[in-house]
Protein backbone atom coordinates (compact mmCIF):
# COMPACT_ATOMS: atom_id res chain seq x y z
CA UNK A 1 0.00 0.00 0.00
CA UNK A 2 1.68 2.87 -1.20
CA UNK A 3 0.68 6.34 0.46
CA UNK A 4 -0.02 9.17 -1.75
CA UNK A 5 -2.52 11.35 -0.05
CA UNK A 6 -2.56 11.66 3.30
CA UNK A 7 -5.40 13.84 5.52
CA UNK A 8 -4.30 15.18 8.69
CA UNK A 9 -7.24 16.06 11.57
CA UNK A 10 -6.85 17.16 14.97
CA UNK A 11 -9.29 16.73 18.22
CA UNK A 12 -7.84 18.46 20.44
CA UNK A 13 -9.50 17.16 23.74
CA UNK A 14 -8.36 16.61 27.19
CA UNK A 15 -11.66 15.01 29.09
CA UNK A 16 -10.41 11.53 28.83
CA UNK A 17 -7.88 11.95 31.65
CA UNK A 18 -7.49 14.51 34.36
CA UNK A 19 -4.40 16.32 33.53
CA UNK A 20 -4.95 19.65 31.50
CA UNK A 21 -3.08 20.70 28.47
CA UNK A 22 -3.34 17.76 26.06
CA UNK A 23 -5.91 19.02 24.23
CA UNK A 24 -2.87 21.35 23.01
CA UNK A 25 -1.18 18.40 21.69
CA UNK A 26 -2.27 18.84 17.75
CA UNK A 27 -1.09 22.19 17.76
CA UNK A 28 1.95 21.61 19.34
CA UNK A 29 2.50 18.93 16.60
CA UNK A 30 1.70 21.56 13.66
CA UNK A 31 4.17 23.84 15.65
CA UNK A 32 6.89 21.23 15.42
CA UNK A 33 6.40 21.09 11.31
CA UNK A 34 4.26 18.22 10.76
CA UNK A 35 3.00 19.30 7.25
CA UNK A 36 6.04 20.61 6.10
CA UNK A 37 7.62 17.31 7.33
CA UNK A 38 5.26 15.55 5.66
CA UNK A 39 5.23 16.99 2.03
CA UNK A 40 9.22 17.00 2.09
CA UNK A 41 7.98 13.10 1.25
CA UNK A 42 6.17 14.34 -1.63
CA UNK A 43 2.79 13.52 -0.22
CA UNK A 44 -0.16 15.37 -1.14
CA UNK A 45 -1.00 16.68 2.26
CA UNK A 46 -4.74 17.76 3.38
CA UNK A 47 -4.59 19.40 6.59
CA UNK A 48 -8.24 19.80 7.55
CA UNK A 49 -7.53 21.26 10.99
CA UNK A 50 -9.16 20.83 14.37
CA UNK A 51 -12.37 19.63 15.62
CA UNK A 52 -14.12 21.68 17.75
CA UNK A 53 -14.35 20.37 21.55
CA UNK A 54 -17.57 21.30 23.63
CA UNK A 55 -16.77 22.28 27.51
CA UNK A 56 -17.71 19.28 29.83
CA UNK A 57 -20.64 19.36 32.06
CA UNK A 58 -19.62 20.53 35.32
CA UNK A 59 -21.84 18.08 37.15
CA UNK A 60 -21.10 14.69 36.16
CA UNK A 61 -23.41 11.48 35.44
CA UNK A 62 -24.17 9.99 38.86
CA UNK A 63 -25.16 6.78 37.45
CA UNK A 64 -21.17 6.45 35.87
CA UNK A 65 -17.85 6.53 37.28
CA UNK A 66 -16.47 7.39 33.45
CA UNK A 67 -15.73 10.72 33.40
CA UNK A 68 -16.90 12.87 30.92
CA UNK A 69 -18.78 10.25 29.05
CA UNK A 70 -21.30 12.26 27.37
CA UNK A 71 -18.71 14.97 25.91
CA UNK A 72 -15.62 12.27 24.94
CA UNK A 73 -18.82 10.01 23.15
CA UNK A 74 -20.18 13.05 21.06
CA UNK A 75 -16.19 13.90 20.52
CA UNK A 76 -15.23 10.37 19.21
CA UNK A 77 -18.67 10.22 17.30
CA UNK A 78 -17.57 13.40 15.13
CA UNK A 79 -14.02 12.10 14.76
CA UNK A 80 -14.99 8.62 13.26
CA UNK A 81 -17.94 10.30 11.35
CA UNK A 82 -14.68 12.50 9.66
CA UNK A 83 -12.26 9.95 9.82
CA UNK A 84 -14.71 7.69 7.74
CA UNK A 85 -14.91 10.20 5.46
CA UNK A 86 -11.26 10.53 4.52
CA UNK A 87 -10.72 6.93 4.22
CA UNK A 88 -13.92 7.27 1.89
CA UNK A 89 -12.10 9.91 -0.01
CA UNK A 90 -9.13 7.08 -0.53
CA UNK A 91 -6.73 9.73 1.54
CA UNK A 92 -4.44 7.88 4.24
CA UNK A 93 -6.07 9.30 7.63
CA UNK A 94 -3.54 10.59 10.34
CA UNK A 95 -5.37 12.06 13.14
CA UNK A 96 -3.54 14.18 15.66
CA UNK A 97 -4.83 13.65 19.97
CA UNK A 98 -5.82 14.66 22.25
CA UNK A 99 -5.48 11.99 24.56
CA UNK A 100 -5.88 8.64 24.07
CA UNK A 101 -9.62 7.79 24.47
CA UNK A 102 -9.76 9.61 20.86
CA UNK A 103 -8.69 6.23 19.46
CA UNK A 104 -12.31 4.72 20.24
CA UNK A 105 -13.56 7.30 17.26
CA UNK A 106 -10.80 6.87 15.07
CA UNK A 107 -10.78 3.22 15.17
CA UNK A 108 -14.92 3.61 14.45
CA UNK A 109 -14.12 5.26 11.76
CA UNK A 110 -11.51 2.96 10.06
CA UNK A 111 -12.39 -0.54 11.12
CA UNK A 112 -16.34 -0.35 8.82
CA UNK A 113 -13.85 -0.42 5.75
CA UNK A 114 -12.17 -3.63 6.81
CA UNK A 115 -12.61 -7.02 7.80
CA UNK A 116 -9.91 -7.57 9.48
CA UNK A 117 -8.20 -4.37 10.88
CA UNK A 118 -4.75 -4.97 13.06
CA UNK A 119 -4.30 -2.21 15.44
CA UNK A 120 -0.62 -1.93 16.58
CA UNK A 121 -0.78 -0.14 20.15
CA UNK A 122 2.27 1.52 21.23
CA UNK A 123 1.88 2.63 24.58
CA UNK A 124 3.57 2.26 28.20
CA UNK A 125 -0.20 1.18 29.02
CA UNK A 126 -2.57 -1.30 27.94
CA UNK A 127 -5.56 1.32 27.79
CA UNK A 128 -7.77 -2.30 28.06
CA UNK A 129 -9.70 -1.00 31.39
CA UNK A 130 -13.61 -1.03 31.50
CA UNK A 131 -16.13 1.08 34.18
CA UNK A 132 -15.74 -2.14 36.09
CA UNK A 133 -11.66 -2.24 36.37
CA UNK A 134 -10.35 1.41 35.91
CA UNK A 135 -8.41 2.46 38.75
CA UNK A 136 -9.12 5.82 37.67
CA UNK A 137 -12.49 6.35 35.67
CA UNK A 138 -10.33 7.79 33.02
CA UNK A 139 -11.45 6.58 29.86
CA UNK A 140 -8.25 7.57 28.23
CA UNK A 141 -7.30 4.05 30.23
CA UNK A 142 -9.74 2.52 28.03
CA UNK A 143 -9.84 2.30 24.00
CA UNK A 144 -8.79 -0.73 23.65
CA UNK A 145 -10.88 -2.39 25.54
CA UNK A 146 -13.80 -0.31 24.25
CA UNK A 147 -12.72 -1.36 20.68
CA UNK A 148 -12.79 -4.83 21.42
CA UNK A 149 -16.97 -4.46 22.05
CA UNK A 150 -16.33 -3.94 25.94
CA UNK A 151 -17.22 -1.20 28.15
CA UNK A 152 -19.84 1.62 27.98
CA UNK A 153 -22.21 1.09 25.12
CA UNK A 154 -22.09 4.61 24.13
CA UNK A 155 -18.57 4.63 23.55
CA UNK A 156 -18.58 0.57 22.22
CA UNK A 157 -21.60 1.07 19.94
CA UNK A 158 -20.33 4.78 18.00
CA UNK A 159 -21.77 4.33 14.32
CA UNK A 160 -23.68 1.26 15.29
CA UNK A 161 -21.30 -1.56 15.24
CA UNK A 162 -19.24 -3.56 17.49
CA UNK A 163 -16.67 -5.09 18.09
CA UNK A 164 -14.42 -2.24 15.77
CA UNK A 165 -10.87 -4.83 16.00
CA UNK A 166 -10.73 -8.65 17.33
CA UNK A 167 -8.59 -9.31 19.76
CA UNK A 168 -6.12 -11.36 17.72
CA UNK A 169 -5.21 -8.72 15.24
CA UNK A 170 -4.20 -6.66 18.20
CA UNK A 171 -0.35 -6.02 19.00
CA UNK A 172 0.53 -4.44 21.87
CA UNK A 173 4.05 -3.24 22.01
CA UNK A 174 6.15 -1.07 24.92
CA UNK A 175 3.62 -2.26 28.00
CA UNK A 176 5.33 -1.98 31.08
CA UNK A 177 2.11 -0.46 33.43
CA UNK A 178 -0.84 -2.87 33.14
CA UNK A 179 -3.65 -2.75 35.68
CA UNK A 180 -5.24 -6.70 37.45
CA UNK A 181 -8.08 -6.58 35.09
CA UNK A 182 -6.05 -5.66 31.81
CA UNK A 183 -3.80 -8.29 32.88
CA UNK A 184 -6.63 -10.89 32.84
CA UNK A 185 -7.86 -9.48 29.91
CA UNK A 186 -4.94 -9.89 27.86
CA UNK A 187 -4.71 -13.37 29.01
CA UNK A 188 -8.30 -14.61 28.49
CA UNK A 189 -8.45 -12.80 25.19
CA UNK A 190 -4.58 -14.18 23.64
CA UNK A 191 -3.89 -10.57 22.87
CA UNK A 192 -0.31 -10.69 21.77
CA UNK A 193 1.92 -8.32 23.76
CA UNK A 194 5.48 -7.38 23.54
CA UNK A 195 6.71 -5.86 26.78
CA UNK A 196 9.83 -3.70 27.62
CA UNK A 197 10.74 -7.53 28.76
CA UNK A 198 10.25 -8.88 24.89
CA UNK A 199 12.07 -5.51 23.84
CA UNK A 200 15.05 -5.73 26.33
CA UNK A 201 15.38 -9.15 25.55
CA UNK A 202 14.74 -9.90 22.17
CA UNK A 203 15.79 -5.91 20.58
CA UNK A 204 13.20 -3.80 18.61
CA UNK A 205 14.19 -5.57 15.32
CA UNK A 206 12.91 -9.24 16.70
CA UNK A 207 10.51 -7.63 17.77
CA UNK A 208 8.65 -5.29 14.78
CA UNK A 209 9.79 -8.44 12.76
CA UNK A 210 7.22 -10.48 14.92
CA UNK A 211 4.90 -8.10 15.11
CA UNK A 212 4.56 -7.35 11.35
CA UNK A 213 4.56 -11.22 10.29
CA UNK A 214 1.83 -11.39 12.94
CA UNK A 215 -0.60 -9.15 11.40
CA UNK A 216 0.72 -9.90 8.00
CA UNK A 217 -1.36 -12.82 7.87
CA UNK A 218 -4.06 -11.75 9.09
CA UNK A 219 -5.22 -8.34 8.31
CA UNK A 220 -6.25 -6.69 5.43
CA UNK A 221 -4.98 -3.34 6.97
CA UNK A 222 -3.25 -1.72 9.99
CA UNK A 223 -3.62 1.16 12.68
CA UNK A 224 -1.00 2.25 14.58
CA UNK A 225 -2.16 4.10 18.11
CA UNK A 226 1.10 5.96 18.75
CA UNK A 227 0.99 6.87 23.08
CA UNK A 228 3.53 9.15 23.10
CA UNK A 229 4.42 7.82 26.45
CA UNK A 230 5.22 4.27 25.12
CA UNK A 231 8.42 5.94 24.77
CA UNK A 232 10.99 6.56 27.86
CA UNK A 233 9.78 9.57 29.60
CA UNK A 234 13.57 11.09 29.01
CA UNK A 235 12.98 10.85 25.52
CA UNK A 236 9.06 11.91 25.75
CA UNK A 237 8.58 14.35 28.94
CA UNK A 238 5.46 15.66 27.82
CA UNK A 239 2.96 12.83 28.53
CA UNK A 240 0.23 13.02 31.48
CA UNK A 241 1.22 9.50 32.77
CA UNK A 242 5.16 9.04 32.13
CA UNK A 243 6.51 5.55 33.14
CA UNK A 244 10.26 5.04 33.60
CA UNK A 245 12.14 2.62 31.40
CA UNK A 246 10.26 3.16 28.28
CA UNK A 247 11.43 2.97 24.49
CA UNK A 248 14.31 4.63 22.95
CA UNK A 249 13.64 7.43 20.40
CA UNK A 250 16.00 5.30 18.88
CA UNK A 251 13.94 2.18 18.73
CA UNK A 252 11.04 4.29 18.21
CA UNK A 253 12.56 5.04 15.10
CA UNK A 254 14.13 2.27 14.08
CA UNK A 255 10.43 0.39 14.60
CA UNK A 256 8.70 3.34 12.51
CA UNK A 257 11.20 2.79 9.84
CA UNK A 258 10.25 -1.14 9.44
CA UNK A 259 6.66 -0.26 9.35
CA UNK A 260 7.55 1.98 6.80
CA UNK A 261 9.03 -0.75 4.65
CA UNK A 262 6.48 -3.21 4.95
CA UNK A 263 4.21 -1.48 3.27
CA UNK A 264 1.39 -2.64 6.17
CA UNK A 265 0.09 0.60 7.57
CA UNK A 266 -3.42 2.22 6.82
CA UNK A 267 -4.19 4.49 8.93
CA UNK A 268 -2.41 6.21 12.54
CA UNK A 269 -2.50 8.38 14.88
CA UNK A 270 -0.30 10.02 17.48
CA UNK A 271 -1.46 11.09 20.90
CA UNK A 272 -1.29 12.30 24.45
CA UNK A 273 1.73 14.95 23.47
CA UNK A 274 0.69 17.50 26.27
CA UNK A 275 2.82 21.04 25.59
CA UNK A 276 2.03 22.06 29.58
CA UNK A 277 4.45 19.56 30.84
CA UNK A 278 6.83 19.07 28.44
CA UNK A 279 10.23 20.56 27.74
CA UNK A 280 10.22 23.11 24.52
CA UNK A 281 8.07 21.00 22.74
CA UNK A 282 10.41 17.86 22.90
CA UNK A 283 7.57 15.55 22.87
CA UNK A 284 5.44 17.11 19.83
CA UNK A 285 9.29 16.87 18.10
CA UNK A 286 10.07 13.47 18.68
CA UNK A 287 6.42 12.66 17.43
CA UNK A 288 6.83 14.66 14.19
CA UNK A 289 10.35 13.13 13.68
CA UNK A 290 8.24 9.45 14.35
CA UNK A 291 6.03 10.44 11.22
CA UNK A 292 8.70 11.41 9.01
CA UNK A 293 10.17 7.62 9.12
CA UNK A 294 6.78 6.28 9.49
CA UNK A 295 5.92 7.57 6.25
CA UNK A 296 8.88 6.70 4.47
CA UNK A 297 11.99 9.28 4.89
CA UNK A 298 15.55 7.83 4.87
CA UNK A 299 18.54 8.67 6.51
CA UNK A 300 20.78 8.47 3.05
N1 LIG B 1 -4.11 2.17 33.60
C1 LIG B 1 -4.39 3.42 34.29
C2 LIG B 1 -3.37 4.48 33.91
C3 LIG B 1 -3.32 4.93 32.49
C4 LIG B 1 -3.84 4.36 31.37
N2 LIG B 1 -3.47 5.10 30.32
C5 LIG B 1 -2.76 6.07 30.75
N3 LIG B 1 -2.66 5.99 32.07
N4 LIG B 1 -2.14 7.01 30.01
C6 LIG B 1 -5.83 3.87 34.07
O1 LIG B 1 -6.19 4.93 34.59
O2 LIG B 1 -6.59 3.19 33.39
MN1 LIG C 1 -2.57 5.09 25.82
MN1 LIG D 1 -0.11 5.35 27.79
Amino acid sequence: MKIKKLSIVGLPMDLGQTRRGVDMGPSAIRYAGVVERLENLNLEIDDLGDIVVGRPKLIENPNSNLKNLELVAKMNTELAQKVDEIVKGGSFPLVLGGDHSIAIGTLAGISKHYKNLGVIWYDAHGDLNTEATSPSGNIHGMPLAVSLGLGHPDLTDILDYTPKVKPENVVIIGARSLDEGERELIKEKGIRVFTMHEIDRLGMTRVMEEAIDYLKGRTDGVHLSLDLDGLDPNDAPGVGTPVIGGISYRESHLAMEMLAESNMITSAEFVEVNPILDERNKTATVAVALMGSLFGEKLL
